[in-house]
């Protein structure tokens, strides 16, 4: 694969218009932006975009609230939004809406013809209604008390301590959340694409290679109940798009969601010409498409997306990269407050390149929970980027600057230990293509380890300045500049502000592919701050913010 250029598009889940980016939303980006910048530094060609997920009940709701439009608040939201994302770097080619011309188009032309094809169908079905307010509830709308287990206040559709899913007609004692009036039940007639009709297509597909085993395992049980029919339509008052010939009907904002993943690339295209939207989307295409997401939507991406692609002859995903949730139960912080933490807090407090590569240590291609602890993350990053990484370069670029006016010698006095560093870069390769972040940062942190310990016994403080020894300084300072060069080309797609910084302090461009190559005759600026020490009244701080 190595020598062949690749053309790659990722996304990430759609954040919804109605509130702020939060550290939970940034792991995925991070995580996603991290795979990109690895791809990128090979020479693939990545598209990497992602949207505001701007339409549904809740974001109409939260502008009624606010007393603005809908459009006010998801045009607000998503200037918000941007920034947020840009200060942690994540690199998004385009970050778009699924409120957009481009949206509704695509979602016009994939509805008529799932419907030519006679894979919509109507149903009357009876629903809770708010009779004070006016609105069918959906299921996060109304809530209860469990039928299984008798826990008061669960949503609709499923009980947080128990676990069981139900339909919200078993809820007892069912309220709506909007007005706290007992709803109603009221006719209404729904659209329903037919998913059943996909289930030996879907199973074929789920199973070649495009899940992760531990997320296989998740759709077997969907399976094993057997597939049932989608509702795709919602009753006014929803913010969304018309379902053209009928009267009061909207798209389920599921439904234009994932459309908005083309629409984003879509838009893309629009602003760029050399990028073609069909190039990428048509059935045949041997583009990549890859999909980062949380395991809570593992349904939407397996089931109901590769289906409609598939329904309307569009391509379907390479792979759906899928994470776990975070958890902070270490922090200080309560849980519901914990999940809270806004990235604009956060990076009021600390910078991008420390949750980046904090995460980096904690993310793997697996499912499992990640768990983000204050104190542990001012730790790692003082231990790993602190000592460890910047004070490598700190202490051999004293030495070069000061006898050798910043040139590093013309050798290496050991090209052994030269090759057995550079000899990771495959393993290196592997775990980032593989999404083994937190194997990368391992893999990392024994590089310096072992580079710290080279340094620590040739000991160029004690070295004698005389003509021959000063040869042996330089040499000894150079393999350990080296060291830090090589470290910093793997760790560049992570902490990418200090990959810039380094470039600019070794006057070179951080590259994988001259990585065989020492760095020899050549001229160094003069060492000033690379990275400062995270003091852990910052942690304070971020407590107060939240607060
Ligand atoms: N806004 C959704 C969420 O869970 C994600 C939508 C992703 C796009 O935050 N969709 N698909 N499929
Ligand atoms: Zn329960």
């Amino acid at each position: 694969m190595s020598n062949i250029l690749r053309k790659i598009l990722v996304t990430c889940a759609l954040p919804y218009a109605n509130g702020s980016i939060h550290i939970g939303h940034m792991l995925e980006h991070i995580q996603a932006d991290i795979w990109v910048r690895y791809q990128r530094m090979h020479g693939h060609e990545v598209w990497f975009i992602s949207a505001d997920d701007a339409h549904g009940t809740a974001i109409m709701l939260k502008a009624q609230n606010l007393g603005i439009s809908t459009n006010e608040l998801i045009k607000n939201i998503r200037r918000e939004h941007k920034i947020d994302f840009l200060k942690f770097n994540i690199s998004h080619d385009n970050y778009y809406s699924t409120h957009s011309l481009e949206n509704l188009c695509l979602l016009r032309k994939i509805f008529k013809i799932l419907n030519s094809k006679g894979l919509i169908e109507e149903k009357n079905i009876s629903q809770f209604y708010d009779n004070v307010k006016k609105i069918f509830l959906p299921d996060r709308f109304i809530k209860g008390t469990c039928p299984i287990c008798d826990a008061k206040n669960q949503y609709g559709d499923n009980c947080e301590i128990c676990s069981a899913t139900y339909e919200p007609i078993d809820l007892i004692n069912p309220i709506s959340a909007i007005s706290g009036v007992k709803p109603i039940l009221k006719n209404t007639k729904h659209l329903y694409f037919n998913l059943p009709f996909f289930s030996n297509m879907l199973k074929n597909w789920i199973n070649s290679g495009v899940l992760d085993r531990v997320v296989i395992k998740k759709t077997e049980e969907w399976f094993k109940k057997g597939l049932k029919s989608w509702c795709i339509s919602r009753d006014a008052p929803y913010f969304g798009f018309k379902i053209p010939k009928y009267k009061n009907k909207y798209f389920y904002v599921w439904l234009d969601a994932p459309i908005g993943y083309m629409s984003s690339f879509k838009n893309l295209c629009f602003k760029n010409k050399n990028v073609n939207f069909n190039d990428f989307w048509n059935k045949k295409s041997n583009y990549e498409l890859y999909h980062f997401i949380g395991k809570d939507i593992i349904y939407f991406h397996t089931l109901f997306w590769p289906a409609i692609l598939d329904a309307s002859s569009f391509r379907k995903p390479n792979k759906i990269f899928v994470h776990g949730y975070l958890t902070m139960n270490g922090l200080k912080l309560s849980k519901s407050r914990g999940a809270l933490i806004k990235a604009s807090d956060w990076i009021q407090c600390f910078d991008s390149d420390s949750l980046r590569y904090y995460y980096a240590s904690k993310l793997s291609n697996k499912i499992d929970d990640i768990e983000i602890n204050l104190e542990d993350f001012v730790h790692k990053i003082n231990s790993d980027i602190v000592n460890k990484l910047v004070n490598l370069a700190s202490r051999n670029s004293s030495f070069i600057d000061k006898y050798f006016s910043g040139y590093l010698s013309n050798e290496l006095d050991d090209t052994q230990i030269y090759d057995y560093f550079i000899s990771s870069s495959g393993i290196i390769k592997q775990f980032f293509e593989n999404r083994q972040f937190n194997l990368v940062v391992r893999e990392c942190m024994r590089l310096l380890d072992i580079a710290n310990q080279y340094i620590n016994e040739k000991k160029p403080w004690i070295i004698k300045i005389n003509k021959i020894n000063l040869i042996k300084l330089q040499k000894i300072c150079t393999i350990g500049i080296n060291f830090f060069r090589i470290v910093m080309i793997f760790l560049k797609p992570i902490i990418p502000d200090l990959a810039s910084k380094t470039e600019s302090f070794l006057l070179i461009e951080l590259n994988w592919k001259t990585i065989q190559k020492p760095l020899l005759s050549h001229k160094i600026n003069k060492f000033s701050s690379l990275y400062e020490r995270i003091s852990s009244e910052k942690i304070r701080k971020l407590i107060k913010l939240c607060e």
